[in-house]
């Protein structure tokens, strides 16, 4: 089975994921397909194995199959401080 999960990033000056929750389940592969903003991001979740740079204006996919439920903190590395950080819940 697979899913798909669109997430936006945010630009500033009110930097955040759009959503700031996903939900995924064990056992499901999921193409997370990521919505560029125009400036620089990234979709880092370092606990799920991803770390995806995210330049201005350019969309990305990756490709997510969890194995491991729990909460897993998802960041923008630049934007950190700033408040764009969301939760992957996984179940
Ligand atoms: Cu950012």
């Amino acid at each position: 089975m697979m899913t798909d999960i669109t997430v936006k990033m945010v630009d500033g000056p009110n930097y955040a994921f759009d959503p700031k929750t996903i939900e995924l389940t064990v056992g499901t592969t999921y193409t997370l397909k990521l919505k560029a903003g125009k400036e620089f991001h990234t979709f880092t979740a370092k606990d799920l194995g991803i770390d995806q740079i995210m330049p201005g204006g350019v969309d990305a996919t990756v490709a997510v199959t969890p194995t491991k439920a729990g909460t897993f903190q998802l960041v923008c590395l630049p934007h950190q401080s700033l408040g764009m950080v969301a939760q992957i819940v996984v179940k």
